[in-house]
């Protein structure tokens, strides 16, 4: 018996794409198996908007290990901190980098600490950060604060930051833009992603024009950004220092990825716009119960944000609109049940569910 018959296929983004990581052999390649995430076509949205004649796109994140797109950067900045020798991590999340960075920590034995805003984190994020060992420490104030924070501790110890102002998040991030490209067999005409740090459109950007460079395509989408209203820096064009959205994701004042937003924005001729807290619930209920398709609030505004542009006539016919849906719905189990009220339990008789259901 041979063990290459047990060989199991390599299929974290690393491996799938070294020529284009910051690798060498003597990387300790730390994975989970992540990317490699469905590209989910759209079909209740093209009729939603009367546009059958535009094919939109899911890049559903939701599938990573997980359940959000930074394991792609995270399987990227946890093998080069255990590379060049570091013992601990540090982060500050609105929840989805604080779970992953305490997923690949735990892979490896490293120490991994995490700084989140008190009261504005999803659930299911928070479990993940305690499930996975990381030392939680619960911050009185917002992830901004946080961030500052995390600065400083690390230019004053070893521990390494894996907040996207360590590069080689990007570097793994950018693989999703690969991922789309593979898939489409060429680059779609427009790709929208929500924007909170803004490290995610920076890192697509980036991807794409790598791609491209590598002529594994020959076109570059618009890079279509779309900002919580109440916290749209961007968009103002200066910081917001209370932010404030349901979509706790990206609830974000003042980005580390700014200045690498306004380039994917200018340079791809797209746009980075706002979109409100009612347009977000839209999109979030719609793609669920009309597409099957469960993403978070803060994915949703990806949506939202399609939907405004649609309705203005922005989509020339016959091209595609690739969406990223960047973290999973079953993150935030509050927002998700907060639309049902109708929730008591009827006699086990069938009698009584036969008058629920109307036969
Ligand atoms: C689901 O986890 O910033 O613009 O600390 O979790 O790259 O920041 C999360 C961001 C979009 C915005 N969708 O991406 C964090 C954090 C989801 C997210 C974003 C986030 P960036």
């Amino acid at each position: 018996m041979t063990t290459k018959k047990f060989a199991v296929k390599k299929i974290g983004v690393i491996e799938r794409y070294q020529e284009f990581m910051p690798v060498t052999e003597r990387t300790p390649i730390i994975s989970l198996n992540e990317g490699n995430t469905p590209l989910i076509l759209a079909e209740a949205l093209p009729k939603e908007l009367g546009l059958e004649n535009v094919r939109f796109y899911y890049k559903f994140e939701g599938l990573n290990p997980t359940g959000s797109f930074k394991d792609r950067g995270m399987t990227m900045a946890i093998s080069k901190a255990v590379e060049e020798g570091s013992k601990a991590v540090i982060c500050a999340s609105t929840g989805n980098t604080s779970a992953s960075a305490a997923a690949f920590a735990s892979r490896c034995g490293l120490k991994c600490f995490v700084l989140i805003p008190e009261g504005k984190i999803a659930k299911g994020k928070l479990i993940q950060a305690y499930r996975y060992g990381a030392k939680v420490i619960i911050i009185k104030g917002n992830f901004d604060q946080a961030l500052e924070l995390v600065k400083k501790i690390g230019e004053n110890t070893p521990i390494t930051i894996v907040n996207s102002v360590n590069p080689y998040r990007l570097e793994g991030q950018k693989s999703g833009a690969f991922e789309v490209v593979d898939d489409l067999g060429e680059a779609p005409e427009y790709h929208a992603i929500p924007v909170g740090n803004a490290g995610n459109i920076t890192a697509y950007w980036k991807g794409y024009k790598e791609y491209k460079k590598a002529g594994k395509c020959d076109l570059l989408p618009k890079m279509l950004g779309f900002q919580a209203a109440g916290a749209a820096p961007i968009v103002l064009g200066h910081a917001v220092e209370k932010p404030e959205t349901l979509a706790t994701a990206i609830r974000i004042g003042n980005p580390a990825s700014w200045a690498g937003a306004l380039q994917a924005r200018d340079e791809s001729g797209g746009l980075i716009e706002a979109v409100t807290d009612e347009e977000i619930t839209h999109a979030y209920r719609f793609i669920a119960e009309r597409e099957g398709v469960f993403a978070e609030p803060a994915s949703a505004a990806a949506v939202a944000g399609v939907m405004k542009l649609a309705q203005r006539g922005y989509f020339q016919p016959d091209t595609r609109v690739v969406m990223t849906l960047t973290g999973s719905g079953l993150k935030d189990p509050d927002f998700a049940m907060s639309f049902e009220d109708d929730m008591h339990a009827v006699e086990p008789t069938l009698e009584a569910v036969r008058k629920v259901i109307g036969v």
